[in-house]
């Protein structure tokens, strides 16, 4: 268990095992949050935040953008990560040390050393926007873990089993909760219901989410 108590007075919040090495960390980004949003607008300044369109055709409803040396993409041709965003014809803008820092010791606080992120993945979600049941199967090495920050609203976060039709757990994931994944549960489906409720304090009506990978 990590030792963050929200207040003073507030015992800690244990941490949440999703299966055997995958755990949510409650709140964990919430001494960072007030930092982290600027970093958000910076990255967004320099490329924004766009709905993609899949192979299959269809444009995503949540939009984003990314930082680091990776970025992920989709377009008629495929998924992949690029150094290039496709919109501006540039290098991705840096990940800042501020976000690289925290997703090391969240990793590390799940008991993952070493993990050295070269993509962030910056998710916006505004009502109705979701992402249905996949494996996130881009990426180079299957060994690193994922790492993700919840931001604004909650979401309806779906967990399921190394194949599409097995059952899912629902997990809430508030503002600021930190959620690691890797071993033997970096292939689970996984996936977000439709974003719903009401507005949250700083964000409005948004959820923001950023997935740390090594990605190359
Ligand atoms: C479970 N994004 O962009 S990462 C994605 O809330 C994505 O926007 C989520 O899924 C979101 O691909 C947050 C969640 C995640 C990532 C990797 C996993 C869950 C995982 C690997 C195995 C199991
Ligand atoms: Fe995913």
């Amino acid at each position: 268990m990590h030792t963050l108590a929200l207040f003073d007075d507030e015992a800690p919040l244990p941490d949440q095992p999703l299966g055997p090495q995958a755990v949510v960390l409650r709140a964990f980004a919430r001494p960072q949050v007030d930092a982290l949003l600027p970093c958000i607008d910076a990255i967004a300044a320099v490329s924004p935040f766009r709905r993609m369109v899949t192979p299959g055709g269809f444009t995503m409803s949540v939009a984003l953008t990314n930082c680091g040396a990776l970025g992920w993409t989709t377009d008629r041709r495929g998924y992949r990560y690029a150094a290039v965003d496709p919109l501006t014809g540039r290098p991705w803008p840096a990940m800042p040390e501020l976000l690289s820092r925290l997703a090391q010791d969240a990793a590390e606080a799940a008991g993952f050393v070493g993990f050295r992120p070269d993509a962030c993945l910056v998710n916006r979600y505004e009502p109705g926007a979701r992402l249905t049941l996949h494996q996130d199967k881009d990426e180079q090495d299957y060994g690193a873990p994922i790492v993700s920050v919840s931001l604004g609203m909650a979401a309806r976060f779906l967990f399921g089993g190394l194949e599409r039709a097995q059952p899912t757990q629902k997990v809430a994931l508030q503002h600021g909760d930190v959620v690691v994944w890797g071993g033997s549960d970096r292939l689970r489906y996984h996936g977000v219901m439709p974003l719903q409720g009401d507005a949250h304090p700083l964000l409005g009506l948004q959820r923001i989410n950023l997935t740390f990978r090594q990605a190359g």
